[in-house]
C-alpha cells in the first residue's frame, strides 16, 4: 500500500516499532495477532503481536528495493523490512564478545596436503564446548567440503572460526554469523 508524495513513498509496515514514528496497532487482516508467521505453522502459543507503522522512503529507493525483493521471492514488502532487521539485530550481536551466538563454518580443502586434516580435527577437539557438529563430504580424489557448526560466545566462536579457515591448505572458508534466535522475534 505506497501512497506516492512529493516523490516519496509512504506506507505502513507491520510488525516492529519504529521509535519516534507514527504508529498504530491495527486489528484483521495479516496484522494484529499474527497466528501463522512464515512457514504458516506457528503455535498459537508463539503468536506475536504486530504493530503498523508509517515509513518514508525516497520513490527511487523503494523502486530498487521492490525489484530486489522482487527477485528475492518476497512476497511482500513488510517480510523483506523485517529480514532486514533481523539481520541488523544479529550483526550486533556479532559486535559483542560475549554475546551467545551460532555459526556456521564452511572450508574447502585438498585432504593430501600433510597435516591440515590433523589440525582442523585438533582446533574442533580443542574446543569441544564450541562445536555442535561437523559433515564432511567428499568432492572428489582430492577436495574435500566440510560445514562446522558453532555455538558459544561470538569472541571464542569467532577465533575459532577464523583459526580454521587461516590454516594452510585451506582453499576457501567462510564464516556465517548467525543467531540462538532468542532475542529476535
Ligand atoms: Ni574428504
Amino acid at each position: 500500500m505506497a501512497l506516492l508524495v512529493k516523490g516519496f513513498a509512504v506506507y505502513s509496515l507491520e510488525s516492529g516499532e519504529a521509535p519516534g514514528g507514527p504508529r498504530s496497532v491495527v486489528a484483521g487482516g495479516d496484522t494484529g495477532w499474527d497466528a501463522t508467521g512464515r512457514d504458516g505453522a506457528r503455535p498459537s502459543s508463539e503468536r506475536r503481536f504486530m504493530e503498523r507503522y508509517t515509513i518514508t522512503i525516497p520513490e527511487g529507493l523503494l523502486e530498487g528495493f521492490d525489484a530486489s525483493i522482487e527477485k528475492k521471492g518476497y512476497s511482500n514488502r513488510s517480510e523483506a523490512i523485517r529480514d532486514l532487521i533481523r539481520d541488523s539485530l544479529v550483526a550486533e550481536e556479532w559486535a559483542e564478545d560475549n554475546d551467545e551466538v551460532a555459526a556456521t563454518v564452511t572450508l574447502v580443502y585438498d585432504h593430501h596436503i600433510p597435516e591440515l586434516t590433523e589440525k582442523l580435527t585438533d582446533l574442533q577437539h580443542h574446543h569441544g564446548d564450541l562445536v555442535v557438529a561437523s559433515t564432511h563430504i567428499h568432492l572428489d580424489n582430492h577436495n574435500c567440503l566440510e560445514v562446522v557448526i558453532l555455538r558459544g560466545k561470538c569472541g571464542r566462536v569467532r577465533e575459532l572460526a577464523e583459526r580454521m579457515i587461516a590454516v594452510r591448505g585451506v582453499k576457501h572458508g567462510k564464516i556465517a554469523h548467525t543467531t540462538e534466535g532468542k532475542k529476535i522475534t
